[in-house]
């Protein structure tokens, strides 16, 4: 044990999953907020749930909300943590389009609500804080890569929001003193990866597909281009930030960059098949050379408002200053998850709704 406690909002998403994790293995008291639900909502973290009965455990898990700024001040108050990792979010870029206000009212004012709770009970001086930026803030920015002092362009209320929440966080460093770090990480994936996001669709719908259960895979704009690296490596880098003497704000990225197609296209050579890609824009598809069955269709409703069309990060300063390295490439990540949704295809665990999605 290291004596230290934390506090992660957002345990139960992807990420909350790995940094639990790294800091129950560093020897961290873990504590984590959940939001109500009348089901459980906490399934990532069955694999390393502690039982509240077991004396010495080191994972709690308590009721808050980011919307209810009280409930975040009275975990705070009881934690008393010597970190906060604020990774809670509605996270989704499409349906920020379908839910501005509400996603503002958890990324933006939420993360308000934190730091404020932080202040109201005076614990400016020995609790450090971490807030999820994210390399959306670049958004239709064209100069790449992009690093620390990249301009910001958001293009979606989700981005927006989340400037809120990058600039209120520099904001309470500066004004009070707070040992405040956002991390603007580039899209990181893994096979506990919400089921709505492309990657996770992807490798779903073609582990499905090859079972039989599953026609064809649903999908908006193939051009689209990220850097994608893997959730495991990045919340190393989340740690990191807070061990550091002085706060800062860190872009943590691969620095390699692939479509969206590129994506589909490896995790369907994964089962071994190649597709060939016939007809343009909204009438594109994927049909599998062997069979010329249609694997692919395009759903115009998965297309975003406003597109942000390619992030490509330069990590060279968390790589110096914070000694981080990425470890897994973008083809050991899609052959991770393929591999994982495979396992839970001939488990037969699969939820049900193999194709729904946003
Ligand atoms: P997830 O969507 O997997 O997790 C989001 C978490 O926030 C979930 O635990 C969710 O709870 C929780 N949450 C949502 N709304 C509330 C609320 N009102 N009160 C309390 N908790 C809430 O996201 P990731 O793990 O992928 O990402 C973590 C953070 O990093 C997010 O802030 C995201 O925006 C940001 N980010 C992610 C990147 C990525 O590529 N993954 C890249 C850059 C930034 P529930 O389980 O109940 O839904
Ligand atoms: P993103 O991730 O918007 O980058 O946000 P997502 O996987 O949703 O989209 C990546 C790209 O794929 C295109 N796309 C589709 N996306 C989805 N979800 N579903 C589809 O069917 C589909 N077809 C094509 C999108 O248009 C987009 O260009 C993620 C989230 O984790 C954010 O919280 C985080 O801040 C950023 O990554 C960095």
């Amino acid at each position: 044990m290291n004596g230290k406690t934390a506090l992660i909002t957002g345990m139960t998403g992807q990420d909350g999953y790995y940094l639990t994790r790294l800091l129950l293995e560093k020897g961290y008291q873990v504590h984590g907020i959940k939001r109500p639900s009348s089901s459980f909502n906490t399934a990532r973290l069955d694999a390393i749930y502690q039982d509240p009965h077991v004396e010495g455990r080191r994972l709690h898990i308590h009721y808050a909300d980011m919307q209810d700024g009280q409930s975040l001040v009275r975990v705070i108050d009881a934690v008393q943590p010597d970190e906060i990792y604020n990774l809670a979010a509605q996270s989704h870029v499409r349906v920020s389009f379908d839910m501005p206000e509400y996603t503002a009212d958890i990324d933006a004012i939420g993360a308000l609500r934190l730091l404020q709770a932080i202040r109201t009970l005076k614990l400016e001086g020995r609790c450090r804080f971490y807030q999820a930026s994210t390399s959306e803030l670049y958004g239709g920015q064209s100069d790449r890569p992009q690093d620390e002092s990249s301009p910001f362009n958001p293009r979606s209320p989700y981005a927006i929001a989340k400037l809120y929440a990058h600039w209120t966080t520099v904001n309470h460093r500066e004004a009070y003193g707070l040992h405040a770090s956002n991390g603007i990480l580039f899209n990181h994936e893994s096979p506990v990866r919400g089921e709505t996001f492309v990657s996770r669709k992807i490798t779903r719908a073609v582990a499905a597909i090859e079972a039989g259960r599953q026609d064809r895979l649903y999908l908006g704009n193939l051009g689209a281009r990220r850097d994608w690296g893997h959730a495991r490596d990045y919340v190393e880098g989340m740690w990191r930030m807070l061990q550091q003497d002085q706060p800062g704000d860190y872009v943590l990225a691969t620095g390699r960059v692939h479509s969206v197609r590129d994506f589909v296209e490896r995790a369907f050579a994964h089962v071994g098949r190649s597709l060939d890609w016939v007809g343009e824009g909204f009438a594109e598809r994927g049909l599998d050379r062997a069979s010329g069955r249609e694997l692919v269709t395009i759903d115009p409703r998965y297309y975003r408002p406003t597109e942000v069309d390619c992030l490509i990060g330069n990590a060279a300063k968390a790589h110096a200053v914070l000694g981080w390295r990425h470890h897994t490439t973008f083809e050991a990540l899609v052959t991770e998850m393929m591999t994982a949704d495979i396992e839970t295809e001939r488990g037969n665990k699969l939820d049900e709704g193999g194709g729904r999605e946003s």
